[in-house]
């Protein structure tokens, strides 16, 4: 996405999430994701704005090694 997008995260689980950046536990790549923080289960969609260029990426803060809850966003 470009550089200011505001990205859209929804929670379509059954169960809440903790939306964080990478790496855990520092989250230090992308504080608009950790920003975005916690998201119950169905939630309304929650922006994050993405203004630094970078490729993030992000996991549960509750199952860090849960491959299936991780992703990456390339902000350029
Ligand atoms: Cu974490």
């Amino acid at each position: 996405v470009p550089v200011g997008t505001r990205v859209t995260f929804v929670n379509n689980d059954s169960r809440p999430h903790d939306m964080a950046s990478n790496p855990h536990p520092e989250h230090t790549d992308c504080p608009a994701i950790n920003d975005v923080g916690f998201l119950q289960a169905g939630s309304d969609p929650t922006d994050g704005n993405l203004v630094d260029g970078a490729d993030v990426r992000f996991h549960d803060h509750n199952e860090p090694t849960n491959t299936t809850l991780q992703g990456s966003i390339v902000i350029q």
